[in-house]
């Protein structure tokens, strides 16, 4: 591989601010809170940093609002404390990925202001209509289309109506866009993820969302304006994405983006057809298809993006886990991810186990989207329980309590009340206590990153499914004469099997067993390892 880019061989950890790490006693994280963590950092291993959104923002939609890119939140702290992250996290060898929010802006951002005055300029950086042209409805609920009294005529929004979006097609605004990633790219950031990026093609008078028909040409643009010469990573979110539409984005001969973060794994506790609030039970046998076909029907160029958590899911150990053994399932899920083929995304506190934070009352709820549900539910009549029971499940601001470093009263994430209530089982699972014990899960994620820096065949063994029992979940990975077996027991069930493969070497596993033989098997709950074969 003549020139492999840095990302390929890289571990992200995703950072929400406002939940992180308070440092002047407001209850709220900012970013010299940041930088004071970067030895716990560093202590796990990552390389980079994807930072939500931390621009000047109405915090409608906790900053993927925003009304100013050039400025920083004021409870978040100021530049120069951005700039002081991104050169002590490049001391220990970290880089900051900046949170790119450009499919809307906030409804106060100066352009959808001067838009409302009249100034026709502006005006086209939006998208307006006489009539709402259609019923598209908002992502988080409700019509996409509202009126605006000043301009008398209705702007689009796919998400809240406090978040416009972009009109795409007026390159005055696509050049406003590069030269402000320019302004980033010079304070020295490792790279981008973008925000709803296969939502920037939309025509929506034709109801085309994702993957609209200049979403390519724009991505394009945006490498060649913007990209080109450089070493930084851009990362998709891509919500529409198929494994027959990645290469588009990510084939590096298009010269778009690096990786797509993709969701059909997370869509798998949904009911097909509905919303994200219609429950369903996961079946690990279509979790396997699922991301086996993410595996292997890429183009061998085209990159994957891994993960379990990011600020808009519920914690993982919670949804796919078993609280019953949190341990063992919260060391199986990440065994499996972090051996397969692509770029692990950490989300905070996932590496120390963190897990949904349970809401009994109306008042609890701070995110928008599921305020919406709720109030829209009530109205339909849904009784309260089934509601809460949805938001338990599926809610973001599961993700989104303070981060647990110690059994102290705030978690040791601030010395005052915090701004979101943090989760009372801070007192068991938190990182003083997961660095207190070597069986942690934390040493098991800092081991998994580490294996990653060691051993060539993580990044870039092929991958391949074994045919086993549907809750056994094994995969193989080859590189150069070299195979490693993956083996999960994704069950709280015994469960016996046999492989005819010969272990040599075992490299990793949850039960602090060794394999000298695959013959017989008997997996406790939740057993996972993974051999390097004879
Ligand atoms: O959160 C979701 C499901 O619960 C998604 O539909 C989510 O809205 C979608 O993945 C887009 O997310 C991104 O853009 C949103 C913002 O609210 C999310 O936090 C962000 O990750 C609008 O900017
Ligand atoms: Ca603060």
């Amino acid at each position: 591989k003549e020139t492999i880019p840095w990302w390929q061989s890289a571990v992200f950890y995703q950072i929400y601010p406002k939940s992180f790490q308070d440092s002047n006693h407001d209850g709220i994280g900012d970013i010299s809170g940041i930088v004071s963590r970067l030895p716990y950092l560093h202590q796990l291993g990552i390389d980079a940093i994807w930072l939500s959104p931390v621009y000047s923002s109405p915090n409608v939609d906790n900053g993927y609002d925003i009304d100013n890119y050039y400025t920083i939140l004021a409870e978040f702290g100021t530049m120069a404390d951005v700039e002081q992250l991104i050169t002590k996290a490049k001391s220990f060898g970290i880089r900051i990925i900046m949170d790119l929010v450009v499919n809307h802006t906030s409804d106060q951002h100066s352009w959808f202001l001067e838009a409302e005055k009249g100034n026709k300029k502006y005006q086209d950086y939006y998208i307006w209509q006489k009539e709402p042209p259609n019923t598209l409805q908002s992502f988080f609920g409700g019509t996409a289309w509202t009126f605006n009294e000043k301009q008398n005529r209705y702007y689009l929004h796919l998400f809240s109506k406090h978040q416009p979006d972009l009109n795409w097609e007026n390159p005055n605004m696509r050049k406003e866009i590069w030269e402000m990633m320019r302004f980033w790219i010079d304070k020295g950031i490792g790279g981008f993820r973008l925000d709803v990026i296969d939502l920037i093609g939309k025509q929506p008078e034709k109801e085309v969302l994702g993957n609209g028909p200049n979403l390519h040409t724009y991505l394009q643009e945006m490498y060649h304006e913007v990209l080109k010469e450089t070493d930084l990573v851009t990362i998709g979110e891509a919500g529409s994405v198929t494994p027959e539409t990645a290469p588009l984005y990510t084939a590096p001969e298009r010269n778009e983006l690096s990786m797509v973060f993709q969701f059909q794994h997370m869509a798998l506790d949904e009911q097909t057809g509905h919303s994200k609030w219609a429950l369903k039970k996961l079946s690990v046998p279509e979790l396997k298809k699922v991301l086996s076909k993410w595996q292997t029907a890429l183009p061998e160029n085209a990159w994957n993006s891994l993960f379990w958590s990011n600020h808009d899911q519920p914690r993982i150990l919670s949804r796919w886990g078993d609280l019953n053994y949190p341990l063992e399932s919260g060391k199986m899920l990440a065994i499996l991810l972090h051996l397969m083929r692509g770029t692990p995304f950490i989300y905070q506190g996932e590496e120390i186990g963190m897990t949904n934070f349970p809401i009994h009352s109306a008042k609890q709820i701070q995110d928008i989207e599921s305020l919406n549900f709720y109030h829209s539910q009530q109205e339909a009549g849904i009784a309260k329980e089934k509601i809460f029971e949805a938001i338990n499940t599926k809610g973001r601001d599961n993700a989104r309590t303070p981060m647990q470093w110690d059994d102290s009263l705030f978690g040791g994430f601030s010395t005052v009340s915090p701004w979101y209530p943090i989760n009372p089982n801070h007192e068991q699972i938190n990182v003083e206590a997961n660095l207190n014990h070597p069986n942690s899960l934390f040493f098991t994620y800092q081991k998994l990153i580490a294996l990653r820096k060691k051993y060539p065949i993580v990044i870039w063994g092929n991958y391949e499914l074994l045919d086993t029992p549907p809750t056994i979940f094994a995969y193989k990975r080859n590189y150069e004469h070299e195979t490693w077996l993956v083996c999960a027991n994704f069950s709280d069930q015994k469960t016996f099997y046999s492989f005819s493969e010969k272990p040599e070497m075992t490299i990793i596993s949850n039960y602090d067993a060794t394999y000298s033989t695959l013959d017989q098997l008997n997996l406790r709950p939740y057993e996972t390892f993974v051999v390097k074969l004879t």
